[in-house]
């Protein structure tokens, strides 16, 4: 049986994801080549043996530059924070193994850049984890577009709302602090947006920003896991040094107009991520907490039933359903994972390059810094300058 050795570095929110993507895919996709579970990487040794046991690694190490020294490990995956991805991405492709990287690629775009050169310098196959594009209702929206059933396109209007910040006690995560997260609800979130807007309408020609960190210093933490942190009474506290919230306009390259908004401030929220397209045609919207639909409208429905539709996305006739459930039974999260190491698995199996990857992954990086620099000149900042 074909397979792909896989050695994973990182093991909490996303490394569990990946990991039950590579657990899953087997059962579901039987003719895909398989990902071996080889090695789970980690700082703790506690936490990293804990992982592997629970996760379903064979073997698990402390030490990534060992790692990547194995002739037994094909690919490197890594869900480690942003501010190493360069570091070990570099070091991987120079031992000559594929990387699939967690978004947001890095911490700058000009890291980004030179992580792009690096994976194609060595030749090898890079992926990197925008798994929003690999939900079947977002996959319908793309097929419709390019169906031209939406015709001309006008507007993008996409919004990432979640509100676990709420609350000022909650500690000063490393997702909050620059040097690791490279930024906060921008390159979190916002990074999701502004790749769905690449996916389904095309390139962005010119941004411009506002943002804001609401709460500027934050408790101290005791002990952080994955999205959780804990603080002790009177900690000491830190300065927020991400942004809390970052909204933006854009200017697509076939004449449609954008707007972006990512928050971790919209009380209520806790996973918002949707978008609305119109088009002379028609509209879709998607709303991530309820995956499996999309609204549809077409201008040409009869007059007298003219209104948005909901499609259910669990069809044969939509993409990946076949492999899943009857119609009607539902996919969720996690399922947008394991489309995605399809797709991984399946760039091996046909030899070229998975989509998303580095490539995919540099371009949102330079909305992301566009919009950076546009806040900070207050100004139109044009896709081309960066
Ligand atoms: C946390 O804000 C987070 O988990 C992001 O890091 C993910 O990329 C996004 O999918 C959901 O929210």
């Amino acid at each position: 049986m074909e397979t792909i050795k896989i050695g994973m570095v990182g093991y909490k929110f996303m490394g569990k994801a990946h990991s039950h993507a590579y657990r899953d895919l087997p059962l579901f996709f039987p003719k895909s080549i398989h990902p071996e579970m080889k090695v789970i990487c980690g700082r703790n040794p506690e936490g990293v043996a804990e992982a592997a046991k629970q996760c379903g690694w064979k073997e698990y190490t402390t030490d990534w530059r060992g790692l990547l020294e194995r002739d037994d490990i094909d690919l490197i995956d890594i869900n480690a924070p942003s501010d190493v991805h360069k570091e070990i991405t570099i070091a991987a492709v120079q031992a000559g193994k594929h990387v699939f990287c967690e978004k947001p690629l890095a911490l700058t775009l000009k890291d980004a850049r030179e992580m792009l050169e690096a994976v194609e310098a060595a030749g090898v196959k890079h992926m990197v984890g925008f798994n929003y594009r690999f939900a079947p209702a977002v996959m319908l929206a793309k097929k419709l577009i390019e169906e031209g059933r939406l015709g001309d396109i006008y507007h993008f209007r996409a919004w990432f709302l979640q509100d676990w910040l709420i609350d000022p006690n909650f500690p000063l995560a490393w997702r909050l602090q620059k040097d690791i997260a490279g930024s906060g609800s921008h390159g979190d979130l916002g990074a999701h947006l502004i790749d769905m807007a690449h996916y389904l309408i095309g390139d962005i020609t010119e941004v411009i920003g506002m943002s804001d960190t609401f709460i500027k210093e934050r408790p101290l933490p005791t002990n952080m896991t994955g999205l959780s942190a804990t603080v002790s009474d009177n900690a000491e506290k830190g300065e927020v040094t991400v942004d809390d919230a970052t909204l933006f306009l854009a200017r697509f390259d076939n004449g449609a107009l954008g707007s972006f908004e990512a928050t971790r401030f919209a009380s209520g929220h806790r996973c918002t991520n949707s978008f609305e397209i119109n088009g002379s045609k028609g509209s879709v919207i998607f709303d991530f907490e309820r995956m499996n639909e999309l609204q549809v409208y077409f201008t040409d429905d009869r007059a007298d039933v003219q209104g948005f539709r909901r499609v259910l996305a669990t069809d044969p006739a939509h993409a990946f359903a076949e492999a899943w459930w009857p119609p009607g039974h539902t996919i969720g999260y996690e399922h947008t994972f394991i489309h995605e190491v399809v797709e991984l698995m399946a760039a091996f199996r046909e030899d070229r390059q998975p989509v998303p990857n580095f490539r995919d992954g540099v371009k949102c990086q330079e909305v992301l810094e566009a919009v950076d620099l546009s806040i900070e000149k207050r100004q139109w900042i044009k896709i081309s300058d960066m």
